[in-house]
């Protein structure tokens, strides 16, 4: 026997006496950190446009980037509820924000990683009305949780009101999880949920003056006058409406003698405050929103001072998150913790960023439908680069569980990645993506919608219930969608294919809308 023989066997047999928990800790550990209405417009490894964000950007240099990565049901709630149960909303039952209650007592994908093994916790927004089930530890934002001083509900179900700034303080908690609360002989998977970058972006205090000396360029379809596309006339979104976008609460202008239809919710949101800062906030935007109401603007002005307004506020929430990414990959590497865990980086959908004059999701549309979904690999993982296969936010659930080297139940309906990351491309990867968001009538009136996008780059949409509109969009000669070619002479055999798509997928995933 050779010496390279023998201390082969030596470390087979030493492996076969090691306690299942030692074994156990072979396996990745899991940070996903899931933020809110972050959108790959302002994420600069997707694009450079607009703002820097080099902790992020670090997550997809050492690991991938998807570039073609998707909900299934472009809002917080029912984002979140897809993400824990691997499943499209009408079959995990909550389908929108208002109104819904998560049914806790369902499989969930957390409780399976508790069964192969795993530790589970989660920190911040968790938006799902009911409490967390299959979590050891847990510590959340109470609905959509305040920038300011944040109150936290603990597993006792108290709730209480913690000191500075949420992103900081979310990082914190997870931090303090990794390196105090946990079973440091066991695998985890640790969920942190940050609040930013939700309306209405207030900014931390020492980012304040950031981005005040950018001018942000205009989105091409900013002044899109949506023809042809009657649900995207009817919504509620619109960066110039001082309706949709409100002067005080979203750009901040505020004036004691006007009151706007969000003043009162501004006031609550900065009066968490301590005066000290309260004085601090009101010095900077006080001095812009005399200046403002001086000027009196109109029409284009006032719509591109209120883009402006709303990206330099955006952008400064979102470098407070892109140096805590920067946080948590420090402190994963200065534990040890970096070569053995999957870091996943998305965000519950995209948002508008002025494009088609707009702010917020829930649309189908591009923007809104796609998400940012980047992956720092452990060591074994061997892809690199762009992966431009199809995902969706029901994907994470199968890939985390085939991490753990759990079952994957068969009612689980999204497909682990896990291929893609060791760098394999499966020829019968799926083809097709199916959409459907229900939170109508509500806030932005968006109508309801399902549609069908393929990775061929055709869409088709349909608008219902007090609206019958199809839609029908060529990603490739139309990536703004500002086309709807439904119904139009030529598109009868791609209409065709697509709405035959666009049923076996109801059917594969058994959407009683189908019926
Ligand atoms: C709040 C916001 C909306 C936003 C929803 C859903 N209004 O209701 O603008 O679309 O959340 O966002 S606000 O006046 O309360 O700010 S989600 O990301 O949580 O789904
Ligand atoms: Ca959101």
């Amino acid at each position: 026997m050779n010496h390279k023989t023998s201390k082969a066997l030596q470390g087979a047999a030493l492996l076969s006496l090691l306690p299942a928990a030692a074994m156990a800790q072979q396996r990745y550990n899991i940070v996903y950190i899931m933020t809110d209405d972050h959108t790959a417009q302002m994420m600069s490894c997707y694009d450079k446009r607009y703002v820097s964000t080099p902790n992020l950007d670090r997550i997809a240099a050492d690991g991938v980037k998807f570039t073609q990565s998707y909900v299934a049901n472009s809002l917080s709630g029912p984002s979140r509820a897809c993400m824990l149960t691997g499943k499209h909303s009408h079959k995990n039952g909550f389908t929108h924000n208002e109104h819904g209650i998560f049914d806790g007592s369902q499989q969930t994908m957390p409780k399976l990683m508790q069964q192969a093994g795993y530790q589970t916790a989660i920190v911040g927004k968790w938006h799902l009305v009911s409490l967390p089930t299959g979590f050891d530890y847990w510590n959340i934002l109470p609905e959509q949780g305040d920038y300011y001083n944040p109150a936290f509900i603990n597993m006792q179900n108290d709730t209480i009101r913690e000191e500075g700034y949420v992103t900081n303080i979310v990082t914190d908690k997870a931090i303090d999880w990794m390196e105090n609360k946990r079973d440091k002989n066991r695998p985890f998977i640790l969920f942190i949920h940050q609040k930013a970058c939700h309306r209405c972006w207030l900014p931390e205090l020492k980012y304040l003056h950031e981005y005040e000396d950018k001018t942000f360029p205009i989105p091409e379809t900013f002044y899109d006058d949506y023809a042809g596309r009657q649900a995207a006339q009817a919504q509620e979104m619109r960066i110039a409406s001082n309706h949709d976008m409100d002067l005080t609460y979203d750009t901040k202008m505020y004036d004691a003698n006007v009151q706007t239809r969000l003043t009162p919710n501004y006031l609550n949101m900065i009066g968490r405050l301590s005066s000290a800062d309260r004085a601090k906030y009101d010095q900077f935007y006080d001095s812009l929103a005399i200046d403002f109401r001086s000027r009196h603007l109109q029409g284009k002005e006032l719509a591109e001072f209120k883009f402006q307004r709303y990206m330099r506020d955006y952008a400064k929430v979102l470098k407070s998150l892109d140096d805590n990414i920067g946080r948590t990959l420090d402190y994963l590497k200065q534990a040890g913790l970096l070569e053995n865990t999957l870091v996943v980086y998305t965000s519950d959908q995209g948002f508008y960023m002025g494009e088609h004059g707009w702010f917020d999701k829930r649309f189908m549309y591009q923007e809104s439908f796609s998400t940012p979904l980047v992956m720092r690999l452990p060591e074994g993982l061997k892809a690199r680069g762009d992966i431009s296969e199809m995902v969706q936010n029901i994907d994470y659930a199968p890939t985390f569980l085939d991490i753990a080297g759990a079952q994957i139940p068969s009612d689980i309906q999204g497909e682990s990645l896990l291929p893609l990351l060791r760098g394999e491309h499966p020829k019968n990867w799926r083809k097709s993506l199916y959409y459907h968001f229900y939170e109508y009538p509500a806030e932005h009136s968006v109508k309801r919608h399902y549609g069908v996008s393929t990775a061929d780059g055709w869409k088709l949409i349909h608008f219902y219930r007090d609206i019958d509109a199809w839609e029908l969009y060529n990603l490739n000669e139309d990536p703004h969608e500002l086309n709807n070619l439904y119904g139009k002479k030529g598109t009868e055999k791609v209409t065709k294919r697509l709405m035959k798509e666009l049923r076996r997928l109801q059917k594969q995933y058994d959407d009683p809308i189908a019926q």
